[in-house]
C-alpha cells in the first residue's frame, strides 16, 4: 500500500479564497442579528407565560363565555369581550372555543392554552403562528387592523380529528 503524500490538498485558489471569506462574513452577520433583532425587529414573539392547570384554565374559559356570550355558532358559543380586555381560547382535540368576536382596532390580550396535549394556533389568512401547550398559559397581545373572519388552525399535529380543528375569529368595525 503507498501512503497517500502528506499535503494531499492544493493550496487555495483566490476564487475559493474569496468565497470562503464571503460565507465567514455571512455566517458573522447572521449570528449577530440572532439578538440584534431581538431589539430591532417589531414582530418578536410575546413572551408573556403562566402556569396554568387544565382545570383552571377551563375555568377561566367558562367563566369568560358566560360573562361576554353573545350567541352560538355551529355548536360553539359567540362570545364578545370589551375592547381592551383579557380574551380567552382554549385548544382541546379537536376544537377550538370559543369564537371571539373583536373589534378592529382594539388591542386585547389573547390567552391561548391546551386542556390535553399540544396544538398550534395559526391565523389564517395571515398566517401568524403560536404554540399552545397544556400547562401554560400563553398571552399574546393583538390589535386586529382588517375587519372579517379569520380561521384559527391547528398547526400541530394532535391526533385523528387534527385537520378538523378549525376556530374562528370575527373582526367587526
Ligand atoms: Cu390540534
Amino acid at each position: 500500500m503507498i501512503a497517500p503524500p502528506r499535503v494531499w490538498w492544493k493550496p487555495l485558489g483566490r476564487l475559493e479564497r474569496s468565497w470562503f471569506k464571503l460565507a465567514f462574513v455571512w455566517c458573522i452577520f447572521l449570528t449577530a442579528m440572532m439578538p440584534l433583532w431581538f431589539f430591532l425587529g417589531r414582530q418578536n414573539v410575546p413572551t408573556t407565560t403562566y402556569r396554568v392547570t387544565a382545570e383552571q384554565f377551563q375555568r377561566q374559559v367558562d367563566a369568560f363565555i358566560q360573562q361576554y356570550q353573545v350567541g352560538t355558532e355551529n355548536g360553539f358559543p359567540v362570545v364578545e369581550p370589551p375592547p381592551g380586555s383579557d380574551v380567552y381560547m382554549l385548544a382541546r382535540m379537536w376544537q377550538w372555543t370559543p369564537v371571539l368576536k373583536l373589534k378592529r382596532g382594539a388591542t386585547y390580550r389573547l390567552h391561548l392554552s391546551s386542556t390535553d396535549v399540544q396544538h398550534g394556533f395559526s391565523l389564517q389568512p395571515l398566517n401568524l403562528n403560536f404554540m399552545v401547550l397544556p400547562g401554560y398559559d400563553y398571552v399574546v397581545t393583538i390589535t386586529p387592523t382588517t375587519a372579517g373572519e379569520f380561521s384559527v388552525v391547528c398547526n400541530e399535529y394532535c391526533g385523528i380529528g387534527h385537520h378538523l380543528m378549525i376556530g374562528k375569529i370575527i373582526v367587526t368595525e
